[in-house]
């Protein structure tokens, strides 16, 4: 799993909301909506308060990440704060505080909690789960099972394949791993391939590498769609300015988590 640096992460409301407009022309619909229809939310709650841990261990704080992530959530009208005191000390200012949901990141694992339900949501799943819905929306949802290539056998590929399948499309995996692509596949019940990469002969591809700018347009088919939720981006920057290439750092997996927590809300209250 790639770092984030300060550098991935939009400094200014106006950028996700630049952004947001962007999504919106990719897919018809915004983020929030998008995560819903991932996670199988049909309702939001009027009111949920989200405390946002900053997490000190390992490589320590990202300058802007827990500021990102408020500002995710008041784009989307939910109540969102920074607690002052950083790792467990701000797990007890957020349970003292009442707090419906906690959300914090380490080098390795990024998680929410709904507090009430004792749930949780991991952001690899969430984020396979997300973007495989974004890419559906963005090829017009398609009536027919189309060929969808997802780059990367980890969990983020894994999850977008399993969603792919739900959603009746036909995704093929690879990974530079052939023996994971493999069992991965197996796992999810679909294709895999090996050998050379051949973008060509797919109308959607999947990016969950963790490897950048290694497919160039002359690899792709016309009217293919690209969704990304790898970091760096595995297109090279010439790709976004010709094709649909769906891509955020931080957004829509974080909004996809959200939407679980409250899934689990949802079951648990009927
Ligand atoms: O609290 C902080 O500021 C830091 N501890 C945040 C660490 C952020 N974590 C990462 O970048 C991980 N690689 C997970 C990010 C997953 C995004 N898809």
């Amino acid at each position: 799993m790639t770092r984030l640096t300060q550098g991935d992460i939009f400094a200014e409301t106006h950028a996700l909301l630049a952004y947001e407009q962007l999504f919106q022309w990719q897919t018809g619909s915004t983020m929030l909506a998008v995560a819903q229809r991932a996670m199988e939310v049909e309702r939001l709650p009027a009111a949920c308060k989200i405390a946002v841990i900053p997490v000190t261990s390992g490589e320590g704080v990202i300058g802007g990440f827990s500021q990102a992530l408020v500002r995710i959530f008041r784009h989307c009208n939910f109540e969102a704060y920074i607690t002052e005191k950083t790792d467990l000390g701000g797990v007890l200012e957020a349970q003292t505080q009442n707090a419906d949901m906690i959300i914090m990141a380490d080098d390795d694992c990024y998680l929410m909690f709904n507090v009430g339900c004792k749930g949780y949501a991991e952001n690899g799943y969430c984020t396979g789960r997300v973007f495989a819905q974004a890419l559906y929306e963005g090829m017009g949802q398609p009536q027919a099972p189309k060929s969808v290539l997802v780059l990367g056998a980890g969990p983020v590929g894994e999850s977008a394949a399993q969603r792919l399948l739900e959603l009746g499309q036909a995704p093929v995996i690879y990974d530079i791993d052939s023996e994971k692509a493999r069992l991965t596949a197996a796992r999810v019940h679909c294709p895999w391939v090996e050998g050379d990469m051949a973008y060509h002969g797919y109308h959607g591809v999947v990016d969950a590498t963790t490897a950048g700018g290694f497919i160039g347009l002359e690899d792709l088919d016309q009217g293919v769609v690209v969704s990304a939720p790898g970091v760096p981006l595995g297109v090279r920057p010439e790709v976004a300015d010709a094709i649909p290439v769906i891509h955020n750092t931080l957004e829509l997996g974080t909004l996809a988590m959200l939407c679980q927590c409250v899934h689990m809300q949802e079951v648990e209250h009927g």
